[in-house]
């Protein structure tokens, strides 16, 4: 078994997070799949054993298990010394933690969500407002990046990780053609996959149970 276990399933990005630091930093782990199509992660047994707040990814290390990646990439850094922050970056990290949590992530993921994962399709008007919210976070990153490499600077930092969780799903589950939208986003995710360690999500995270795209877009791929 390996030291570390990662609760998670390939279409969740905020587990990719997680794993891309794991893989990148050359740490030993392993992914454990949850059948979260199949509703695991909202049934009572699996908050009580694996988390309380009903959600992947949750990193299980010595008996311990933990949850939010946010937290988790901030306790990964902080006990391994790599992609860390420095002492003079806590402030700037948390900000953009925040930011990811709340309106990059936070609107992006949902966005696809409705827009490939739901049984039913989604209602114009939701899809509308998340992809809106989405392209004003993305525009205040895709500016930021526009005189500098990485989030903080000159290096890559768990900060990238956590912002680039969902960026490397295809663009048919996104419907966000990066390159042709923001580029200086879309330059940002090549410099991270060059990374010694590096692998597309659904190869990172060959396991566990995700949602079904989708009908209209499973037929269209065909
Ligand atoms: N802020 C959390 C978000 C975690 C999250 O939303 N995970 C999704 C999968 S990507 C989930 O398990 N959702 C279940 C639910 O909301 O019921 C993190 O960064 O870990």
């Amino acid at each position: 078994m390996a030291r570390y276990r990662l609760h998670c399933v390939g279409a969740s990005g905020n587990s990719f997070k997680v794993a891309l630091f794991l893989s990148c930093a050359g740490l030993d782990w392993e992914p454990v799949g949850v059948d979260f199509a199949g509703g695991e992660t909202r049934s009572p047994d699996w908050r009580a054993t694996t988390n309380v707040m009903g959600e992947v990814p949750v990193l299980e290390i010595d008996g311990r298990q933990m949850s939010q990646s946010g937290a988790i990439l901030l306790w990964l850094a902080e006990t391994h010394g790599v992609f860390a922050p420095t002492h003079k970056e806590t402030f700037e990290t948390a900000r953009w933690l925040l930011f990811d949590n709340h309106k990059f992530t936070g609107n992006f993921a949902p966005h696809r969500f409705q827009r490939c994962f739901m049984p039913e399709p989604a209602h114009p008007a939701v899809l509308a407002f998340l992809r809106a919210r989405t392209e004003s976070a993305f525009s205040i990153v895709d500016r930021h990046l526009s005189d500098r490499r990485f989030i903080l600077g000159d290096r890559p930092t768990i900060v990238d990780f956590s912002l680039l969780g969902y960026l490397y799903y295809p663009a048919e589950e996104t419907g966000f053609d990066l390159a042709a939208t923001f580029p200086a986003i879309d330059a940002w995710r090549r410099r991270v996959a060059e990374l010694p360690g590096w692998k597309p999500p659904y190869e990172m995270m060959p396991v566990g149970n995700s949602p079904p795209l989708h009908l209209h877009l499973w037929k269209r791929k065909r």
